[in-house]
C-alpha cells in the first residue's frame, strides 16, 4: 500500500480526517461529569448532566462553543466535520422565531473557522422505544415530520461545497419506524443519513423486549441500508449484525474516547476489518478533540482486551497507516462532501518526529507523545491553522470563555 505521507519542501503532508461524528454544544460540559454521584453512575446518569448543559444553550453560545470547538478541530488535524445537531428549540420546546437558528449558529461557526461541515439536522420524537413522549428536557429536541422536512428544506438552500446537510435520525429508541419511512421517502436517494445505535447494553435490551429484535438486526430487517448510512457507535454487534453491515456498504462511526468515557464497551473491529467493513472516526462528546487519540485508543482498546499487540494491520504492515487508511476510505457516501484535496503537514521539529522516513512517519504521529505535532491544516486551498494555530484562535477563545462564564453562572 502506498503512504498517506508525501514528503513536501514544508515537511511531512497527510490528508486532513474527516470528524464524522460531533456534538458542539457538549464541547462546554468536557471534564465536568467525572464526579460519582452514584455508585452505580453509567451513560444513564451522564445524560442527565449533559440535559442540564442542552438546557442552557442559546443560539449565541452555541456559536461561540462551536467555533471555539472548530478551532480545536482544525488545530487536531481534522478538516471537516459532521454536526449531529438536535438542540433545535427553546427549553420548553417553542421553536425560535427563525426555527433553523439553532443550526445556523452552527453554520456560521463553521464559517467563522473554515472547517467543512455537514449539517446533520436531527429528528427526534419519542423519549423509548416504547414511543413515550419526550420528557422535560428532551422538549427543545423534538420535531414532527413535516416541521423536520421543512428544516432540511431550508437549510438546504445553504448547501456548498463546504456545507452539505444530511438526514438523520437519533436513534431508533427516538424516531418511530412510519416517521423514519416519511423522512426517507421525501428526502433525495443519494442524502447521507446517520444514526446512533446499539451503544449501550441497555438500548440492546430495551429494543431485544419490545421488538424482539437487536437494533442492528431490527434496522436491517426493515429498511434497505445502503452506502449512504452511517452508523454511529454499533458497539454491541453480533457476527451477523457484524456482517450485514460490511455487506450493505455502511459506514461504522466508531468515537472511542468518547465511548471510552461513557463505558458503552467494544467494537468488534478485528472482525469487521477482517470481513472488508467500512468505519470512521468522531469526537462525539469532545472528551477529546484529536484523531490522533481516536486512532491510539481504537488500537489500544483491542490490544487490551486480546491481550496482542498490533490488531489493526491490514493490507499495509503498520498499524497507523492502516488505521489512517480506514479512517479517510470511503467517506463522500456519508458526508456528501469532497475532502480529498484537503490536508495537513506536520511540524518537522517535532521531536518525535526526529529522523521519521515514509514508512514509520504515521505510526509514529499516532503512537509517540502527546503534543500535537500537526503544523499546517489547508482546507480547500487556504490556510486555516499554520505554526499549529488557528489564524483567529485568540479573539474565538475570548468569546468561547465568555460564552462559558453565562453557560454556568
Ligand atoms: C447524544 N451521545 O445524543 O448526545 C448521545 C447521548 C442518547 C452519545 N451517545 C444521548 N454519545 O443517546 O440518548
Ligand atoms: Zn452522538
Amino acid at each position: 500500500m502506498d503512504s498517506l505521507a508525501t514528503r513536501t519542501d514544508s515537511g511531512w503532508r497527510l490528508p486532513a480526517v474527516p470528524n464524522l461524528h460531533s456534538h458542539a454544544f457538549q464541547r462546554a460540559m468536557a471534564g465536568m461529569a467525572e464526579r460519582r454521584t452514584d455508585p452505580a453512575d453509567s451513560f444513564w446518569t451522564w445524560r442527565e448532566t449533559m440535559y442540564r448543559f442542552a438546557g442552557r444553550m442559546t443560539p449565541d453560545t452555541m456559536h461561540a462553543v462551536a467555533a471555539q470547538l472548530y478551532v480545536e478541530m482544525l488545530e487536531a488535524g481534522y478538516g471537516s466535520v459532521c454536526e449531529f445537531q438536535y438542540v433545535h428549540h427553546q427549553p420548553d420546546g417553542t421553536p425560535y422565531d427563525d426555527p433553523a437558528a439553532m443550526s445556523l449558529a452552527l453554520v456560521e461557526a463553521a464559517r467563522d473557522t473554515g472547517i467543512r461541515m455537514t449539517l446533520l439536522p436531527v429528528l427526534y420524537m419519542t423519549g423509548g422505544f416504547d414511543g413515550r413522549p419526550l420528557g422535560e428536557r428532551q422538549a427543545r429536541f423534538g420535531h414532527d415530520v413535516d416541521g423536520y422536512l421543512r428544516l432540511l428544506e431550508k437549510l438546504r438552500a445553504l448547501e456548498s461545497p463546504d456545507l452539505q446537510i444530511g438526514a438523520c435520525f437519533h436513534s431508533l429508541r427516538a424516531v418511530p419506524e412510519p416517521a423514519m419511512r416519511e423522512v426517507l421517502a421525501a428526502v433525495p436517494g443519494t442524502m447521507p443519513v446517520h444514526i446512533h445505535i446499539a451503544e449501550q447494553v441497555g438500548e440492546v435490551q430495551d429494543s431485544l423486549a419490545l421488538r424482539d429484535a437487536r437494533p442492528v438486526e431490527w434496522l436491517y430487517d426493515n429498511f434497505d441500508i445502503d452506502a449512504r448510512w452511517a452508523l454511529v457507535h454499533a458497539t454491541h454487534l453480533t457476527e451477523d449484525e457484524t456482517l450485514r453491515i460490511v455487506a450493505s456498504g455502511a459506514t461504522v462511526v466508531l468515537c472511542p474516547t468518547t465511548e471510552a468515557n461513557l463505558g458503552d464497551g467494544l467494537f468488534p473491529l478485528r472482525d469487521y476489518l477482517d470481513a472488508g467493513g467500512r468505519w470512521g472516526i468522531g469526537s462525539d462528546s469532545h472528551i477529546s478533540i484529536s484523531p490522533v487519540e481516536e486512532l491510539r485508543w481504537l488500537e489500544y482498546g483491542q490490544r487490551l482486551v486480546t491481550r496482542r499487540r498490533n490488531i489493526a494491520v491490514g493490507i499495509s504492515e503498520s498499524v497507523g497507516e492502516t488505521l489512517l487508511h480506514g479512517a479517510l476510505a470511503n467517506k463522500p457516501a456519508v458526508t456528501g462532501i469532497d475532502t480529498s484535496g484537503d490536508w495537513i503537514t506536520l511540524d518537522d521539529s517535532a521531536p518525535t518526529l526526529a529522523g521519521a522516513t515514509q514508512a514509520d512517519l504515521i505510526d509514529r504521529w499516532i503512537f509517540s507523545g502527546n503534543r500535537s505535532a500537526v503544523d499546517t491544516v489547508h482546507v480547500g486551498g487556504q490556510a486555516l491553522v499554520a505554526g499549529g494555530r488557528h489564524r483567529d484562535r485568540d479573539a474565538i477563545a475570548a468569546r468561547y470563555g465568555a460564552a462559558i462564564r453565562q453557560l454556568l453562572a
